[in-house]
């Protein structure tokens, strides 16, 4: 009972927030960004647990391919809708969706993900975020977790054009002023790096709050666990493949043998490297991924941001962090690996190897 006493009533994500926008008042405008993100996240949470209920996830008559896309575009609009209108409704946000895939790597497409969110200029300061509203949402369809990923970014010039939105977040994840994410699995989790921290916190289903259970999240500096798309393997630079053939068979530092995990939901694999240490890859390979494929604005940024504040280590190469690498445009892919600092420093010795050749 004491115990129970002591933690009532739980420290709620408002609560926090609340906390450190005394501590650091330059945040007060974050906060709202934050509000309405956790706002939606607790409604995409139910949009997606309810989704097999509510949607046939794929009409029998259509072809897997087609019904996959019908439940993953559904889910994928509405989660979109439902971060748009969040966003909007503090009366702070002004929204963009940039609609088009920019890239040259995939004909252009809707992209129905990456909203553009600019805080409204309260004070001196204002923050612009990137959105991807559902990313996994292929995997919705089989119950696999899915997430909502975010990064912050201040705004120097204050400008409301769209084109003006864009350039102010195609900047290094390193200028964040915040990331995070919410992972919908078993249950909803939102891990948020704010100032120098990362903290977790879970929904309760009850309450309908997010409550801390994940204090000051920091990740193991060692796992024993790789995370990558071995389906590419015959595809990946020689230094890498070897150096998975290196750390699989127990050749490693560590001299232990790693398990494999791979979700290919990246919010999934990466919360669960946070939690019990281990790597994160995508890398490139010459058949289908020339810079693997995670859109590095809004997936890997922002997860390499909350990893590196939770102690852990990013590379988008062998000697450039992830965080450093300064997006060209909105939907470009970056290759990414990211997780314990010492499993990463591993890693880095084998890509050396190969620049080096
Ligand atoms: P692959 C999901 O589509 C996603 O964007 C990430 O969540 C995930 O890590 C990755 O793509 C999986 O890609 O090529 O392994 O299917």
């Amino acid at each position: 009972l004491q115990t129970q006493i002591q933690t009532l009533p739980p420290v709620t994500l408002n609560r926090f927030l609340q906390a450190k926008v005394q501590e650091q008042p330059e945040l007060r405008d974050l906060e709202s960004l934050y509000l309405a993100v956790q706002m939606a996240c607790k409604t995409i949470s139910t949009l997606v647990h309810r989704a097999g209920l509510v949607t046939p996830t794929s009409t029998p008559k259509d072809s897997y391919s087609d019904g996959r896309y019908y439940s993953m575009k559904r889910l994928d609009l509405l989660s979109t809708l439902v971060l748009k209108n969040a966003l909007k409704y503090t009366g702070k946000c002004q929204v963009v969706e940039p609609a088009v895939r920019l890239d040259s790597e995939s004909p252009a497409t809707h992209q129905p993900g990456v909203l553009i969110a600019k805080s409204l200029q309260q004070e001196k300061r204002s923050f612009v975020a990137v959105l991807d509203p559902l990313d996994g949402s292929g995997n919705a369809d089989a119950s696999i977790c899915t997430g909502t990923v975010f990064g912050v970014f201040e705004q120097s010039e204050q400008s409301d054009e769209e084109e003006a939105l864009i350039q102010a977040v195609l900047q290094p994840a390193r200028r964040m002023r915040a990331a995070g994410y919410c992972l919908y699995s078993s249950a909803t989790v939102m891990v948020v790096a704010i100032g120098d921290s990362v903290q977790g916190f879970t929904l309760d289903p009850q309450t309908k709050e997010f409550v801390l259970t994940h204090p000051d999240l920091t990740i193991p500096s060692r796992g024993n666990v790789y995370s990558c798309n071995e389906g590419n393997s015959e595809g990946w630079d020689p230094a890498f493949r070897q150096y998975i053939q290196t750390i699989k068979t127990g050749r490693g530092q560590t001299g232990q043998r790693y398990a494999h995990r791979y979700v290919g939901s990246m919010v999934g694999d990466i919360h669960r490297t946070l939690l019990y240490g281990g790597i994160f890859c995508y890398p490139r390979d010459n058949q289908d991924h020339p810079n693997g494929n995670l859109q590095l604005l809004y997936k890997s940024a922002p997860m390499a941001y909350v990893v590196e504040k939770a102690g852990g280590r990013a590379l988008g190469d062998a000697d450039q962090s992830l965080l450093d690498i300064t997006p060209e445009r909105v939907h470009q892919k970056y290759p990414c690996f990211m997780g314990s600092a010492d499993d990463v420093a591993e890693l880095q010795e084998y890509l050396r190897l190969e620049s080096s050749q």
